[in-house]
């Protein structure tokens, strides 16, 4: 579903499945960062275009695209200071999500696809409860608490060390044999009675009131000091585990029963299933227990429960297949609709907000809600005035969901969507089929501008430390960064910016150095940073893992430019890029302003090679095909191992492909790659080359 080619979610390929989601995804988190971490909540930082029903219905019929860090999920943690930095030997992994009975179903019909399980054959499916905590990883070295970490951003998490051990659940030695090395993983969370017996201490010393048993939880493992944490009784569910010297279980029930003999509190409303109506069955029991539990819980994990399937099924993006989180429905409340504020992103969506008179959903006082798009407006008739149903489910952004149509005052009117940019004035157009109206300022259009720069120095990209939305936006404004070049050259106005309210030597001299840490990039985040529409991190890095530098990325870029050349067909042949998302691609670098934006990057920075995730495999950076039939594993499961092995994957035969893997029926495919003489295994002899 790019924006250009409208496909309905019913008849969408798995790829144009995810590149509609990079774009939605994408759009959606700049808005999360405006909302959430610049104080500035809703204030025109995403491309909001992406219609929030639209992710949750693409997320829907395509669950592997639901990870907890999709916008639907979560918001990213703000980073904070103060805390070392610990890069976890295996990262946190997020989960994806399942909504309804369906998308259950679904988890467990792909997993015995991937797998090529009959229906018949069991498979054991292991369902925990969901912990609203923090999740946090806990290294053992010999059996004795040396380190631990909070989850972070998956790969790098804060060391909470001194906090952790401040925490009864936590073992300082584990009991029995455990091995050399052990990483357990688990859920910190603030019993609901110590939630409210906190927040009862807290209003008496006139201190802060925290929102949630999450939020509290937060708040007293992030204390500086640790005599702070030894007061909140927080405690800790065991339920995962990273790097091990040692295998200790075969089975995450296995795993469960060995880190309560170690000394870990594991939870007791976990169960072992065997079919769909069993998992189904302790999600609603679950459920039925869920407000007796003195812990929140916002779902229902399930997981394989055999690690060597595990293994098999690996991860997508940054979830594992083999898991799923079965969330609880969102909490809903009714409030009055005040006006209707509209934001232009980065590529010119025009993206309307409901401010709110604020009411509190779930423990969180709301404000604002996003509405979508235009014809979500239409279709639910939201007028201004109106008393509506809002809801929001975990961190997510609250929606408007319908209004309350016997509160609705007298000669409140349809709202009429403007037709002209509320930045620039430039007319705002739909294309056909198309959910977004978009302004057609292009780069006279300040908002365009600000919104490409907040891209480009986001979290994902650029990510320069003391140079977020907020003072970008204040650079913008004041002429001193008009385009992501001149981010590069604010050494040469340092005196202008030593003039700014609030900068002084120090924060300038801060502000310069973080910049220059990042004149080094990595060519994945450079292409992403861009900010090409339908470019997401994900297509972004399939790239760079294709083109490798930034010099023959380019290079090839112009080449396809020619759409009867080989490099258009190239670009076409990698697996995930296609004619909408390339045509995206090629128009933004023949635009010449674009080019120049490109030049002048290339002078400031170093633009790193793409590196191949494991160097050492024979596979890393080499085209593979595969075709015919395979009979040991599953096509999918071929491919994820050998991108995991850092090749890349390619539909079709050419003279760049290195490696055929043709089954039993391999045709067309066959018969090229041995024309152009390019090596060709059997399956035997894909394993034993994937394996080895
Ligand atoms: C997150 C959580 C998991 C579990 C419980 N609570 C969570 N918040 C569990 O597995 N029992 S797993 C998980 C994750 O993988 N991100």
């Amino acid at each position: 579903m790019s924006q250009e080619t409208p496909v309905s979610i019913d008849t969408m390929s798995d790829e144009q499945a995810r590149l509609a989601h990079d774009e939605l995804a994408d759009a959606l988190h700049a808005h999360n960062a405006a909302y959430y971490q610049d104080d500035a909540p809703m204030v025109s930082d995403a491309e909001y275009d992406a219609l929030f029903q639209q992710l949750v219905a693409l997320e829907a019929a395509f669950p592997e695209l639901k990870t907890e860090d999709s916008p639907t999920q979560k918001v990213g943690a703000a980073p904070s200071q103060g805390f070392a930095k610990i890069r976890h030997a295996i990262p946190m992994l997020s989960l994806g999500n399942a909504f309804d009975d369906e998308d259950v179903a679904e988890f467990l019909t792909r997993i015995r696809r991937f797998l090529s399980i009959g229906d018949d054959e069991p498979l054991e499916i292991v369902g925990e409860p969901k912990i609203d905590g923090l999740s946090v990883s806990l290294r053992y070295e010999d059996g004795v608490f040396v380190r631990g970490a909070t989850r972070g951003d998956g790969a790098e998490g804060e060391d909470i060390t001194a906090n952790l051990r401040t925490i009864h659940d936590i073992p300082e030695k584990l009991a029995g044999n455990a091995p050399g090395i052990a990483e357990i993983r688990g859920e910190v969370y603030l019993p609901k009675s110590a939630f409210r017996a906190l927040n009862e201490t807290q209003k008496a010393n006139d201190a802060k009131i925290f929102a949630n048993p999450r939020n509290a939880a937060a708040g007293s493992l992030r204390q500086l000091d640790s005599a702070i944490t030894a007061q909140r009784p927080l405690r800790m569910f065991a339920y995962s585990w990273g790097e091990f010297s040692a295998n200790v279980a075969d089975s995450q029930w296995e795993f469960l029963e060995t880190v309560s003999n170690w000394g870990f509190q594991t939870n007791p409303i976990s169960r072992l299933c065997t079919t769909l109506e069993e998992v189904l069955r302790l999600y609603q029991d679950i459920g039925e227990q869920r407000a007796q539990l003195d812990y929140d819980i916002d779902g229902v994990v399930y997981k394989v429960n055999r690690i060597d399937l595990q293994r098999r099924l690996g991860f997508v993006s940054r979830a594992p297949r083999w898991a799923i989180a079965h969330k609880f429905p969102a909490e809903q409340a009714t409030t009055i609709l005040k006006g209707i504020d509209i934001q232009v992103g980065r590529t010119g969506s025009l993206t309307p907000v409901a401010r709110l008179e604020p009411v509190t959903v779930g423990g969180v006082v709301v404000s604002n809600a996003t509405l979508h798009n235009e014809d979500e407006i239409a279709r639910k008739d939201v007028r201004i005035g109106d008393t509506v149903v809002i809801q929001r489910a975990g961190d997510v952004i609250p929606q408007v969901v319908r209004p309350v149509l016997e509160k609705r005052p007298q000669g409140a009117v349809p709202y009429a969507f403007p037709t002209t940019c509320p930045v620039c004035g430039s007319e705002a157009v739909r294309d056909v089929d198309e959910a977004v109206r978009r302004c057609t300022g292009g780069l006279i259009c300040s908002a365009q501008s600000v919104e490409r720069l907040k891209h480009f120095v986001s979290r994902n990209a650029f990510d320069i430390e003391g140079l977020g939305a907020k003072n970008i936006t204040a650079f913008h404004e004041d002429g001193l960064v008009n385009g992501p070049a001149d981010i590069f050259r604010l050494a040469e106005k340092r005196d202008t910016l030593l003039e700014r309210e609030g900068w002084g030597d120090q924060s300038v001299d801060n502000l310069l150095a973080a910049i220059d840490e990042r004149r080094r990039i990595g060519l994945d985040r450079f292409i992403y940073a861009l900010g090409i529409r339908q470019i997401g991190q994900a297509t972004a890095r399939l790239l760079a893992r294709t083109y490798g530098t930034v010099d023959a990325w380019r290079a090839s870029m112009a080449d396809a430019q020619d759409r009867a050349g080989e490099a258009y067909q190239d670009l076409l042949n990698i697996d995930g890029i296609g004619a909408s998302v390339a045509e995206d691609l090629l128009a933004f670098v023949h635009e010449d302003h674009n080019r120049q934006v490109l030049d002048d990057l290339e002078n400031l920075l170093e633009i790193e090679a793409f590196a191949a995730p494991p160097s050492d495999s024979a596979l890393a950076g080499k085209t593979i095909v595969f075709t015919g039939t395979l009979e040991k594993m599953t096509r999918s499961e071929a491919k994820a191992r050998a991108e995991a092995l850092g090749a890349k994957v390619s539909g079709s035969v050419s003279s760049k492909t290195d490696l055929l893997v043709a089954g039993p029926g391999a045709g067309s495919k066959a018969k090229k790659a041995a024309e152009l003489g390019i090596e060709t295994i059997d399956e035997d002899g894909w394993i034993a080359l994937s394996q080895g």
